[in-house]
């Protein structure tokens, strides 16, 4: 995996506040019983995503994330105030480790997940929890739990290892919600899709943490033209420019006379275009809407089209039943890692 940016902070999660040593003194009572309230708990430092945020560049100035100690309690039974927590925003991919031992703490991969990286301490008890049927003024409170500090490391992935490419309309966002969490709309029109939408893709057997990932970013559909400044253009193109692999998806479900090879290539002059670098890319080519019979139909002679008039092999998918998304996931990632890499990322030592 490559990493684009890796920063270092110190993490300083709030202490707990000192319960309180206290006793009621009242008028018609002034030896009454302890009172020392609780203190509060410190605040904890976490990072939360946002997928506004492409880069750790901005955090590196930091350095420091402190929360704010718990309040101390005080008599009259009043517990101390929670510290606040410290939360620091950060780009979706982030991978977050424990600088001193290199220990994995988490990685924030969707928009307004939480992790917290250092826990605040627990607040101290106040003297009342202390009474005993021998000692009924007890003059012991507890101190507060110190807030735990730590220091991380972030690194972030590369923005996507995969992008993805194609006319409107194709499916490249039904794709994308069905092999990742990430949700852009879909619709029956072109240019569903405004902005770039990234998903976190599973391989393997998640579950039994054998499995590895990686990152596919949908971007609104192209047309010929694009590098023109048609439709909505192509600087799109600049967040798939970092990625590794495209998936390039066709459909033949489209308005009559329009020929999944001449669109291809249609788009693939737009890419060269674009940037020749991109254009160089490995990339996998799918025909999408696998449900449909006509495309069942019609894809072994495209298939065949596909191979002879642009050496090129071309995968069927179908989305909304699932048909071969597997088998897609798979050459992709093969793509991206190696087979034999994968083979040892996926299958127990
Ligand atoms: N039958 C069928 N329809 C599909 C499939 N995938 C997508 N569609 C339909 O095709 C239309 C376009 O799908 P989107 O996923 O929005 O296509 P897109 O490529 O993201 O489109 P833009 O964002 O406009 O570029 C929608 O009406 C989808 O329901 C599929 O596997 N089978
Ligand atoms: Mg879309």
């Amino acid at each position: 995996m490559h990493f684009l940016d890796e920063c270092q902070l110190r993490a300083e999660a709030g202490d707990g506040g000192k319960g309180a040593l206290a006793f009621r003194r009242e008028k018609f009572n002034p030896f009454g019983g302890p009172s020392g309230g609780d203190g509060g708990r410190g605040g904890d430092v976490l990072l939360i995503g946002d997928q506004g945020k492409t880069t750790l560049g901005d955090l590196a100035h930091l350095n420091r994330l402190q929360a704010e100690r718990g309040g101390h309690g005080e008599g009259r039974d009043c517990n101390g105030r929670q510290g606040r927590p410290c939360e620091l925003r950060v780009p979706l991919g982030t991978i977050v480790y424990d600088a001193d031992t290199d220990a994995r703490l988490g990685e924030i991969l969707t928009h307004d997940e939480h992790l917290v990286v250092a826990k605040g301490g627990a607040g101290g008890k106040g003297n009342k929890h202390f009474v005993t049927a021998t000692d009924r003024a007890p003059r012991r409170f507890g101190p507060g739990e110190p807030g735990e500090t730590r220091n991380l490391r972030l690194e972030l992935k590369v923005m996507a290892d995969v992008g993805l490419l194609g006319f409107p309309n194709v499916g490249k966002s039904t794709f994308i919600r069905a092999v990742s969490r990430a949700r852009p709309k879909v619709a029956d029109y072109p240019f569903t899709t405004l902005r770039p939408h990234l998903g976190v893709v599973g391989v393997g057997d998640q579950g039994s943490g054998l499995g590895t990932s990686f990152v596919i970013a949908d971007i609104p559909g192209l047309i010929p033209g694009a590098s023109e400044g048609v439709g909505l253009g192509i600087q799109f193109l600049k967040h798939v420019e970092r990625t590794r692999v495209l998936l390039h998806i066709v459909s033949l479900d489209d308005e009559a006379g329009r020929d999944p090879i001449t669109d291809y290539l249609a788009l693939r002059d737009e890419l060269a275009a674009f940037s020749p670098a991109l254009a160089q890319r490995p990339e996998v080519v799918a025909l999408s809407k696998a449900d449909l019979p006509e495309v069942r139909e019609l894809f072994p002679e495209l298939k065949d089209r596909f191979a002879r008039e642009l050496n090129k092999e071309l995968h069927l998918v179908g989305a909304a039943t699932r048909q071969g998304v597997d088998a897609l996931i798979e050459r992709l990632a093969v793509q991206l890692f190696g087979k034999q890499e994968l083979d040892e990322m996926t299958s127990a030592p």
